[in-house]
């Protein structure tokens, strides 16, 4: 099994698509580890995106993740994150495929919904940035056998 760090930006939290996105996680399959409503500090939004931080859009996305709360999770299952990756879709929602996330609720590249981690290290990294190991929670769901052969 495998954990990723998905993250409702601002824009979502402030359009009240967190339960919309949640519900699609949760019909998947996945299970959530852990979940917090925050006002990121700007510590954690430079450590989340500091391989952007030389790009010319970063104040932007710095001033846009810090601009409202952000709802931050941690999901669980098989391959989850290449999973959640392909729910959220591509980084631009005006080019993501209908269906996904970003393809559904977006138009802008700068008002992208949601971010989600983009491979196991980065999940392991980012998860460990955003919440300590005792908030991350290990339990049985009662639909595991069913899930998976
Ligand atoms: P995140 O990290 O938010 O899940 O997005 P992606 O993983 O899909 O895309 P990314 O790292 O390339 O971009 C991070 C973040 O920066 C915003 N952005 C990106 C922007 O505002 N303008 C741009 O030109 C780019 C490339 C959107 C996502």
């Amino acid at each position: 099994m495998e954990r990723t760090f998905v993250m409702v930006k601002p824009d979502g939290v402030q359009r009240g698509l967190v339960g919309e996105i949640i519900s699609r996680f949760e019909a998947k399959g996945l299970k959530l580890a852990a979940a917090r409503l925050e006002l990121l500090a700007e510590e954690r939004v430079v450590e989340q995106y500091r391989e952007h931080l030389e790009k010319p859009f970063f104040p932007g996305l710095k001033a846009y993740i810090m601009s409202g709360p952000c709802f931050l999770t941690v999901w669980e299952g098989r391959d989850a994150v290449a999973v959640v990756r392909r729910m959220i879709g591509a980084t631009n929602p005006a080019e993501a495929a209908p269906g996904s996330i970003r393809g559904d609720f977006g138009l802008d590249i700068g008002r992208n919904v949601i971010h989600a981690s983009d491979s196991p290290a980065s999940a392991a990294r980012e998860i460990g940035i955003h919440f300590g190991p005792a908030e991350l929670i290990e339990y049985s769901k009662i639909d595991e056998p069913v899930l998976y052969e």
